[in-house]
């Protein structure tokens, strides 16, 4: 144990805490800038200075640990103008117009400076000296180095959470950027386009393309049937942006907001999370059985999960000896844009050169995931435009909506109705828990053996997690599985997705079925979530994902009656023609 005195308080740490982390103890704030809760320490930016009785320089509170004994004092003069120096200097060659910036508002250096009441530019101003870059060629990111203040949060995030490096600095003293590869665009380079550098950038170097101006356009324009879909995590993180705490549920409100923001039709990425389980359920079993009974040496195991689109490009880069291990299904975003323009159109008799379709998405690599070739299969692109979740509050917001106090609405019908094994697709482990859900019913006739349908062992937060369950008494025609154990692993993040099929390659793991999401926690960790997104935050939304599950009254995918229909009136089968012409796709290295 380790006692020291901050401001003249006794406080007691853990060895290895830092003075930052000891001050939060005491809840006294010491501002920071290249800090970040899910990084290593870099220490770089010194807004978190203090001074330490008898040392001769004031210290980096983030990455100085506690020791015992020491003094430290968090707000002399020495400290507070340090601490404005550093602002200062930062602003003097920060592109600092604030009214054009996309993040004015929610700007960690704007809100410093609006905290320490910087209002003469001490140092000469740099910024019209130097030559900028805004990269805008990426469908996903926008990176304008006039707004960077190198904390280098984005090269520790793509490096150590995200194992690409995409990011890294380059060049040195004033001249030192982050920069890609031979300063190729975003575009270009290995990006995933997950936008977990966007969450935990401090300012406006990095954020989403946005289309707010397209969607609005679309609804304006009476011409056109505009249709909405909402991924699973939006519903449990949108109330963040609007007056809520982490962890609260807004589905309903946000079904009532969107509207009355005047979309024609309100439907739910859910109902086709749904059908994916029907799909790659029976793609797994087929491969299963082609593996065991025919012992055909070409088929491709561990099957591996297709759904999250930066985990796609990252195999494209990182693996592409393992893209035929991926399921051909098209990920619920996608296959949801094909029905609408297809199965939708024609019940509703609605030409889709008419109908536009919009999704709203946890997710910045959604954005590029629509704009990929293999995804026009209804002859139009089938998802026109994708906006993350901190897009939809602005519009919110822009519609002079008041979110808190609305009602809730439920989802229109045909593509609505959605069960509780879709809404945990949001959390890392959804996928997998909803597929043991309804492949072990249709093998054994009977439900998972776990308590409350919960698979506890792909739940929570180790970046690795593995599950196996023991297939036993199966039905007649499923008789090649009796006794299989089957396998499992869950990765998410890039960094662990590349450890566990490292481990694969290298013969040290061997699995059926694999579910990896880009991002941290899955898609409620999603690059496009609200900001601040950090480990306690992920908590709360995950856990608000399961409660959403539990009251759900329909838990299994397979039990989704809208789901039943669309197999009735317009698939046949799971892996039917039809799904294979609109559901399915192959990535290719
Ligand atoms: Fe996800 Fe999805 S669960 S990737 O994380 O599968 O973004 O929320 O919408 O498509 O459904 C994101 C979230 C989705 C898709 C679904 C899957």
């Amino acid at each position: 144990k380790i006692n020291l005195k901050i401001d003249g308080i006794e406080v007691v740490v853990e060895e290895g805490v830092s003075i930052l982390e000891a001050a939060q103890k005491l809840n006294i704030h010491i501002p920071t800038l290249c800090y970040h809760k899910d990084l290593c320490v870099a220490g770089n930016c010194r807004i978190c200075v203090v001074e330490q009785t008898g040392a001769r320089a004031l210290v980096a509170s983030c990455a100085t640990p506690a020791a015992s004994g020491m003094d430290i004092h968090t707000n002399t003069l020495k400290v507070r103008t340090a601490r404005k120096h550093v602002i200062e200097l930062l602003l003097s060659e920060h592109n600092a117009d604030c009214t054009k910036c996309f993040k004015n508002g929610n700007c960690e250096l704007q809100n410093l400076s609006s905290e320490f009441k910087i209002l003469d530019r001490l140092f000469i101003d740099l910024v019209p000296n130097k030559h900028y870059t805004i990269d805008q060629m990426s469908p996903s990111i926008i990176k304008d180095d006039s707004k960077c203040i190198r904390c280098q949060r984005c090269v520790r995030t793509c490096e150590e959470l995200q194992h690409l490096g995409a990011l890294s600095v380059a060049y040195k003293g004033e001249h030192m950027k982050i920069s890609t590869f031979y300063e190729n665009s975003m575009y270009d380079v290995v990006c995933s386009n997950c936008g977990q550098c966007v969450i935990r950038c401090p300012t406006g170097a990095l954020t989403e393309k946005n289309y707010l101006e397209e969607v609005w356009d679309a609804i304006y324009d009476t011409t056109k049937h505009v249709v909405v879909q909402t991924a699973p995590a939006v519903r449990i993180a949108l109330g963040e942006e609007l007056g809520f705490e982490s962890g609260t549920i807004v589905t309903g409100k946000m079904v009532s907001a969107l509207k009355r923001m005047g979309f024609d039709s309100v439907l739910d990425t859910d109902f086709t999370a749904d059908l994916t389980i029907m799909e790659e359920g029976t793609e797994l079993l087929t491969r299963l059985k082609r593996a065991l009974v025919d012992k055909d040496p070409t088929v491709k195991l561990p099957m591996a999960t297709s759904c999250s689109p930066g985990w796609i490009k990252f195999i494209e880069h990182a693996f592409p000896e393992y893209l035929d291990n991926l399921s051909t299904c098209k990920s619920p975003q996608q296959m949801f844009g094909a029905l609408v323009k297809t199965y939708y159109a024609q019940k509703k008799k609605i030409n889709p050169a008419d109908i536009i379709s919009v999704s709203i998405m946890p997710c910045t690599a959604k954005k590029f995931e629509a704009d990929r070739p293999e995804m026009r299969s209804s002859g139009y692109k089938d998802v026109d435009y994708v906006l993350t979740t901190r897009e939809l509050a602005i519009m919110i917001k822009q519609a002079g909506i008041d979110f808190k106090t609305l009602p809730d609405s439920n989802y229109d019908s045909m593509m609505g109705e959605s069960t509780g094994a879709a809404v945990i697709f949001g959390a890392s482990g959804g996928v997998m828990e909803a597929a043991l859900r309804t492949a072990y019913e249709i093998i054994t006739g009977r439900e998972v053996p776990f308590e409350g349908l919960k698979v506890n062992a792909v739940r929570g937060i180790e970046g690795l997690k593995e599950a196996s369950i023991l297939i036993e008494n199966v039905k007649p025609e499923w008789s090649f599985l009796e006794g299989v154990e089957l396998k499992t692993a869950v990765a998410h993040g890039l960094q662990n997705a590349y450890e566990l099929f490292a481990n694969i390659k290298a013969g040290k793991a061997n699995y059926h079925f694999i579910e990896v999401m880009a991002c941290p926690g899955g898609c409620l960790g999603g690059g496009g979530q609200p900001i601040p997104t950090n480990a306690e935050v992920r908590a709360k939304r995950a856990q608000a994902i399961y409660r959403e599950d539990e009251g759900k009254a329909l838990r299994k995918s397979h039990e989704n009656p809208e789901v039943v229909l669309i197999y009735k009136d317009f698939l046949g089968a799971p892996l039917g023609h039809k799904s294979h012409e609109l559901l399915h796709t192959h990535y290719k290295a």
